[in-house]
């Protein structure tokens, strides 16, 4: 007789990116060894009748501990972080690590490590932000890190200090041509956005509704042009990250028709929140400010088909968090006196599941499986997360368990970042994340945390599957 399940979770309605099935799911060791009808009894059993039993989100996109500049200090540390985004129904994370300026990449992750040993709620792996592309981090660094399984670095066109120019891209797009390496760009041309703070301070102009105004669409799609453009000459496949509108859509529809290999990603920000959300709001808005900005309903609509139509592969929530009340913060002391100083910015990974589940899937904008795609699936496939983002016989028992009669108001206190509002306070919700589990461990029960920080453990990932 074959060894009993560690745990089984059972009769729930089953999600994968193809199909939509009611099965018992099977799990020992860490791994889903069995899915299918009536499975014996396991050393723990949960009733998933009437519920979703979902893959564990994988959020590609997140910002924890990031040094942000002259006594600047994000809200989310490695606990905070991945606490929040484990009651969010993700058991994955890829948060960004910082090369600073003169800074050895390996100097670089030795020190988010430690900061993320043993603190962590989620899986997690790292993104190099590459901001000092020397010959020696071009040439041997970032290729060893590749070999060690960190397979994806993100580069700026935008913030001084960080952005690279074109000639840099190219030779960092290089290392991702010769080492199968994905590169994720951030799409806004600096030097148009500098002359557009320019004038607007000059008028006077200086609340945080101008930050919008100085980084319009064509800034962020003429630097997505230029991303692709470079990709191209390079030739290489590209992340464009953090899509905000319908140009930019159209950039990357393009690139696609002329054969280019392009994955695509949104966020919540661009689907639920706008520009004209500040109107009247005066230093207040500074809790919207992020890049790119949310834009406007036409650009919603935009995001939304693009979520629909397969323009986007992911969906991230570039939780990116900043105290508001706070000198370490949104309101820090320069920040008050200009937007140009307020952090960029918003916290969200807690509520980008139940965002796009009950915007997408309960409106009927997108079908279970596509969800499933969009949030856990294309993200394991894409930065090589070989065991997560499926349920299947064989992977990492990565699991949240939805209820999809639940009904909340998204409400700050609620949540458990380590920020002091949500962007997305008095959103009506219908669908949550009731019970998680991680590497078959239950880590949430019920709405109740049971598991522990350290549960979570760093992944070297592969090299993408695109
Ligand atoms: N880019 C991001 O990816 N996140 C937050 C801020 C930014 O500019
Ligand atoms: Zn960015
Ligand atoms: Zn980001």
């Amino acid at each position: 007789m074959s060894e009993p399940f560690d745990l089984v979770i059972r009769g729930g309605t089953v999600a994968t990116a193809s199909d939509v099935f009611t099965a018992d799911v099977g799990i020992r060791d860490g791994r889903i060894v069995q899915i299918g009808e009536t499975l014996a009894e396991g050393r723990q059993d949960i009733d998933a009748a009437g519920r979703y039993v979902l893959p564990g989100g994988i959020d590609s996109h997140v910002h924890i501990s990031q040094p942000s500049g002259d006594g600047i200090v994000m809200a989310d540390d490695f606990e905070s972080g991945t606490r929040s985004a484990l009651f969010g129904g993700n058991t994955t994370v890829l948060p960004f690590c910082l090369q600073e300026k003169g800074q050895s990449l390996r100097a670089a992750l030795t020190a988010y490590h430690a900061l993320a040993d043993g603190n962590c709620y989620t899986d997690h792996s790292f993104h190099m932000i590459v901001s000092d592309p020397t010959a020696s981090v071009l040439g041997q660094e970032l290729p060893a890190l590749v070999a060690d399984g960190y397979t994806s670095f993100k580069v700026f066109m935008t913030y001084e200090g960080l952005r690279l120019n074109d000639a840099q891209i190219l030779e960092t797009m290089d290392v991702a041509r010769r080492t199968g390496a994905l590169v994720m760009v951030h799409c806004e041309n600096e030097d148009a956005i500098r002359y557009l703070i320019g004038r607007h301070e000059a008028s006077g102009d200086v609340a945080p509704r101008a930050h919008a105004t100085t980084r319009p669409i064509v800034v962020e799609r003429e630097a997505t042009h230029r991303a692709l453009s470079l990709a191209e000459v390079v030739d290489v496949p590209v992340v464009i990250v953090h899509v905000s509108n319908g140009a930019a859509i159209d950039e990357i529809r393009a690139a696609r028709a002329r054969g280019r290999k392009v994955i695509g990603e949104t966020c919540p920000q661009y689907l639920v929140l706008t520009a004209d959300d500040l109107d009247g709001m005066d230093w207040e808005g500074a809790k919207f400010v992020c890049s790119p900005p949310p834009r406007d309903t036409a650009s919603q609509e935009a995001c939304w088909r693009g979520l629909e139509t397969g323009v986007f592969d992911l969906f991230s929530s570039d939780h990116c968090p900043f105290r508001y009340d706070d000198p370490a913060g949104k309101l820090n002391p320069k920040g008050k006196t200009s937007f140009r100083h307020i952090p960029n910015g918003i916290p969200g990974v807690e509520t980008r599941l139940p965002i796009l589940f009950s915007e997408g899937v309960m409106k009927g904008r997108i079908d279970l499986s596509r969800f499933v795609a969009l949030t856990a699936t294309n993200h394991a496939k894409v930065y090589g997360l070989e065991r997560k983002g499926r349920i299947a016989v064989g992977m990492d028992a990565d699991i949240a368990i939805w209820d999809p009669e639940a009904r909340r108001t998204i409400r700050h206190a609620d949540l458990h970042d380590g920020a002091d509002y949500s962007p997305y306070e008095g959103i009506e919700i219908r669908g949550w994340p009731t019970t998680v589990v991680l590497g078959g461990k239950i880590m949430v029960r019920d709405g109740t945390l049971v598991g522990a920080k350290g549960d979570g453990h760093y992944r070297a990932r592969a090299l993408p599957t695109i």
